[in-house]
C-alpha cells in the first residue's frame, strides 16, 4: 500500500543519512523534495505549502541533541505532523439512537456497496446487530447486488418494493425497531458526476431521519477527484466521517491527507481489498508510519528523547542535592509538567496519592502564576534569587506578572524552605 510515497520519502532520508549536520540549505532542499512528492502524490497545493511551512517552523525551533542524527529528527518531524494532521475530529464510530443510523454516501463506484457489506459484517463482530437498507431506488441492479453480498455472507437485508426513499427508510427502521436490530446501514445511490437530485435527495433524508454517522465513501484511486466531491458532500450533509477504499492498489495516496485536510473531518476505516474482511479502523500513527516506511526511526527517536528528559532530570536531581536549584530550573520543571498534561489528572495517576488529594481547582492557576512571576525575572535574576532581597525588583516582578508583592514574596519563600529541607534531606534523596 502507498509503496510510491514511501519509495520516495525513503530515497530522500537516505541522501541526508548520516550527515554531521544539516545545513540549512540541506533542511530548504529537503523540504523542497517533500514539497514535490506530495503534489506528485495528489494532495491539494495549499495544503502542501501549508505541511511544508509548519514543518519548516518545527524543525527551526527544534533543539538538535547531540545523541540525535538530524535526519532523524527530520524524519520525526514529518511523522508527528502528519500524524497530528491525520488525527483531526473522532476517531471511533458515534452510534446513537435506536436504531442507530449510518449512511454511507460518495460518487458512483467509489465502493459503497461492497463496504456497506464489510461494515455489517465488522460491527457484527463487535456484537451489534446490523440490518442492510438498499437506498438506490432508481437502479435494480443496486438493490441485487447488496441483496446477494448480504446473503453471501450471512447478513441481514431489508427487502423492500417501497419505491418512496424516505418511507423505504421509515420502514426499516420500524422493521430493525421490531426485530432487534440496533443498527442500520443506508447503501445510497452513487451518481457519475455530483447532481442536482443526488444531494436533495440526500438533504432531505439528512433532515427527515437523525444520522449519527454520515460517511463519505472516496475512492482513494481517483485522487483530486475523491477530494473535490468529499468537500461537496460535507458541505451539503456535513459529513462526520470518511472511508477510503481501494488502498491496495498502487495508487497515489496523497488525497487521504487532502480529504482531511479539506473537510476538517476524521478517516474513520479504510478498506483494502474486496473481499468481506478487507476494512480495518483507521489509526493515524500507523497509516504514517506505513507511509513514510520510517517506524523504526520514530521509535528510536522517540526513546532518544526520552533519555534526554532523563538526563535533564538527573542534572535537576544533581542541582538540588547541591542546593543549587534556581528559578530558571523551576520554569524547566514546569514546562515539563505541562507538556504531560493537566496536573490533576497526573496527580491522579500517581499510586497512593491520587484518590487521596481533593482538588479546588486552583492548583493550575497557581502553577500559571508562579510561571508568569519567573518569566518576569531576569536571567541573572532566576539564576541568582538572593538578588531579590531588593524590594524594588520584587515590585517590578510583581508588576511585570500580573501578580502581587505578596505572591512574589510567597514564591521566594517556598524557593527558600524548599532549599532548607533539601540540605537536610539531601543524604536521603
Ligand atoms: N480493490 C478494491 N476494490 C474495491 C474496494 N472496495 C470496492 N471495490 C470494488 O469497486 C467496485 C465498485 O464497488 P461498489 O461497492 O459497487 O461501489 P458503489 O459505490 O456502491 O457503486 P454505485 O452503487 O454504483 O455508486 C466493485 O468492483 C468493488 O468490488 C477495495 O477496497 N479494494
Ligand atoms: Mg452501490
Amino acid at each position: 500500500m502507498l509503496e510510491n510515497i514511501t519509495e520516495k520519502f525513503t530515497r530522500i532520508f537516505s541522501r541526508i543519512k548520516n550527515r554531521g549536520k544539516i545545513t540549512q540549505e540541506d533542511l530548504e532542499s529537503t523540504l523542497k523534495e517533500i514539497k514535490f512528492i506530495l503534489l506528485e502524490a495528489d494532495v491539494n497545493y495549499k495544503i502542501v505549502n501549508e505541511f511544508v511551512n509548519s514543518l519548516k517552523t518545527d524543525l527551526l525551533g527544534k533543539e538538535v541533541y547531540r545523541s540525535l542524527k538530524p535526519e532523524h529528527m527530520i524524519i520525526k518531524s514529518i511523522n508527528d505532523k502528519l500524524v497530528e494532521l491525520f488525527s483531526e475530529g473522532e476517531k471511533d464510530l458515534r452510534l446513537k439512537g435506536e436504531p442507530a443510523i449510518i449512511a454511507l454516501v460518495g460518487l458512483q463506484g467509489s465502493g459503497k456497496t461492497t463496504t456497506a457489506a464489510k461494515l455489517s459484517f465488522y460491527l457484527k463482530q463487535k456484537n451489534r446487530n446490523p440490518l442492510l437498507v438498499p437506498c438506490d431506488i432508481k437502479r435494480p441492479a443496486a438493490y441485487d447486488q447488496l441483496k446477494k453480498l448480504a446473503e453471501k455472507h450471512n447478513l441481514n437485508f431489508f427487502e423492500t418494493t417501497v419505491m418512496d426513499l424516505n418511507k423505504r427508510i421509515k420502514d426499516s427502521l420500524d422493521y430493525a425497531s421490531k426485530n432487534n436490530f440496533d443498527t442500520v446501514i443506508l447503501d445510497t445511490a452513487g451518481r457519475l458526476h455530483i447532481d442536482g437530485e443526488l444531494m436533495d435527495e440526500l438533504k432531505s433524508i439528512d433532515k427527515n431521519f437523525y444520522i449519527c454517522e454520515k460517511l463519505f465513501v472516496g475512492d482513494s484511486l481517483t485522487g483530486q477527484d475523491a477530494v473535490n466531491s468529499a468537500k461537496i458532500f460535507n458541505d451539503t450533509i456535513s459529513l462526520t466521517g470518511i472511508i477510503l477504499t481501494k488502498l491496495d492498489g498502487d495508487q497515489k495516496g496523497g488525497a487521504a491527507l487532502s480529504i482531511v485536510k479539506i473537510t476538517k473531518k476524521p478517516i474513520k476505516f479504510i478498506c483494502n481489498g474486496e473481499y468481506i474482511d478487507k476494512i480495518e479502523v483507521f489509526y493515524p500513527e500507523r497509516f504514517v508510519s506505513r507511509l513514510l516506511g520510517m517506524g523504526d526511526i520514530v521509535t528510536l527517536v522517540e526513546k532518544t528523547e526520552n533519555i534526554i528528559k532523563e538526563e535533564e532530570a538527573k542534572k535537576i536531581e544533581k542541582k538540588l542535592k547541591e542546593g543549587n536549584f534556581d528559578f530558571e530550573d523551576y520554569l524547566v520543571q514546569i514546562k515539563q509538567l505541562k507538556k504531560l498534561g493537566p496536573f490533576q489528572d497526573i496527580v491522579k495517576m500517581l499510586p497512593g496519592i491520587g484518590g487521596k488529594i481533593k482538588f479546588t481547582g486552583m492548583e493550575e492557576e497557581n502553577i500559571k502564576k508562579v510561571e508568569a512571576i519567573i518569566n518576569s525575572m531576569t536571567m541573572k535574576e532566576r539564576k541568582n534569587p538572593q538578588l531579590l532581597i531588593n524590594k524594588n525588583r520584587v515590585k517590578r516582578i510583581a508588576k511585570g506578572s500580573g501578580t502581587s508583592v505578596a505572591m512574589v514574596k510567597q514564591l521566594l519563600v517556598q524557593h527558600k524552605n524548599m532549599k532548607r529541607f533539601i540540605q537536610n534531606f539531601k543524604d536521603y534523596l
